[in-house]
């Protein structure tokens, strides 16, 4: 049985609409799904449970509106919501892992929110983070050459966030990209494109991580929804002249149903850090009598079941949607 649960906390950054929340929502529900009773399981807070629940049921009713327009879907994160998600093997009791997913509303991280309370949970977050999902608009990062990149996406303000942390911490970050809202281009067959405008829209981030070589990046694409797609994006201005995106999506097809893709990726490559991490932590508080833990297969379960979760997501994903930038010593 674990001595302790490992907690992992995961940072969740991307600008208002990126689609965090529904990414979150999906990937968990994908790989619950797909998961052999037998070899673990997983047990969501009551928060966790509600808010994805919730979200789940507002991405379906997308697809009710007639025809193949798309209805409203996620009405937005207002408050930084931490949820909190337990990873249990079979024959222990307690749980090995927590992950605590910190979803940082995109709203929050506007200039006049630099101070107070919510800013200040954001710097603590940041310093405390074990792993760090960036969520990019894909749709902004693309057409009309990238115009709405900087104000959809946040590049500077992310990369300021955690230049600290890449400079001076001796475990400098992990950090994932997962490029949402990318139907359409993958359908096209524009996978190298997003991810050469991913390295360009986030060079300077990448640089800093490339200077710690502690630090690992990795680029994933996914399709949370699926079968919607973006028909156009529109350049609108407001009374003062600002130029604003309009997005335009539809439905694949009048009878297209939620169907998402590749959204286990992302969570086999966190999770993969994460057991590694627990691994390693409870083996250290051990220090000389890690051969009785072998001796007693103590890791074994939680090894098992991670060479299944790979497993699970290799045969659910295209391996084509990753890139891996830096692994991390
Ligand atoms: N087509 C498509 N739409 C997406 C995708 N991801 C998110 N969306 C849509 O984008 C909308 C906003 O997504 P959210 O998950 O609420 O975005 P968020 O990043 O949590 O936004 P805040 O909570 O405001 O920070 C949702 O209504 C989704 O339907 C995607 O991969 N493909
Ligand atoms: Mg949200």
């Amino acid at each position: 049985m674990p001595q302790s649960t490992t907690e992992f906390n995961v940072l969740m950054l991307g600008s208002r609409g990126a689609g965090k929340t529904t990414l979150l929502a999906v990937m968990w529900e994908q790989l619950g799904k797909a998961i052999s009773a037998q070899k673990g399981y997983f047990k969501y807070a009551h928060e966790a449970s509600m808010y994805f629940g919730h979200a789940l049921g507002e991405l379906r009713r997308m697809y009710d509106a007639p025809g193949i327009n798309v209805s409203p879907g996620i009405s937005g994160t207002n408050n930084p919501k931490n949820l909190s998600i337990d990873l249990h093997t079979a024959n222990h009791a307690l749980a090995h892992l927590r992950l605590n997913f910190w979803d940082y509303p995109g709203g929050l991280l506007s200039p006049e929110q630099a101070t107070g309370p919510e800013a200040a949970v954001l710097q603590q977050q940041l310093a405390n983070a074990h792993y760090f999902f960036v969520v990019v608009d894909a749709p902004a990062l693309l057409e009309h050459d990238g115009m709405f990149h900087a104000i959809r996406n946040y590049p500077y303000p992310i990369q300021l966030f955690l230049h600290d942390r890449l400079r001076s911490s001796s475990h400098g970050a992990r950090i994932l990209f997962v490029v949402t809202k990318c139907e359409k281009y993958i359908r096209e067959g524009r996978t190298s494109e997003i991810c050469d405008a991913v390295k360009r829209g986030y060079d300077n981030l990448l640089s800093d991580i490339a200077g710690n070589p502690r630090s690992s990046a990795d680029i994933c694409l996914v399709q949370t929804l699926g079968t919607v797609v973006l028909d156009k994006l529109e350049i609108a201005e407001t009374s003062n002249g600002d130029k604003f995106p309009r997005y335009y999506f539809k439905k694949v097809s009048q009878n297209a149903v939620h169907s998402p893709q590749n959204t286990s990726l992302p969570l086999k490559l966190m999770l993969d850090k994460a057991i590694h991490e627990s691994i390693d932590r409870r083996r250290a508080s051990y220090d000389g009598l890690n051969w009785l833990r072998d001796a007693l297969g103590r890791d074994d379960e939680l090894r098992d079941l991670l060479i299944h979760m790979r497993d699970l997501s290799n045969r659910a994903s295209d391996q084509s949607l990753h890139l891996s930038l830096q692994a991390g010593q």
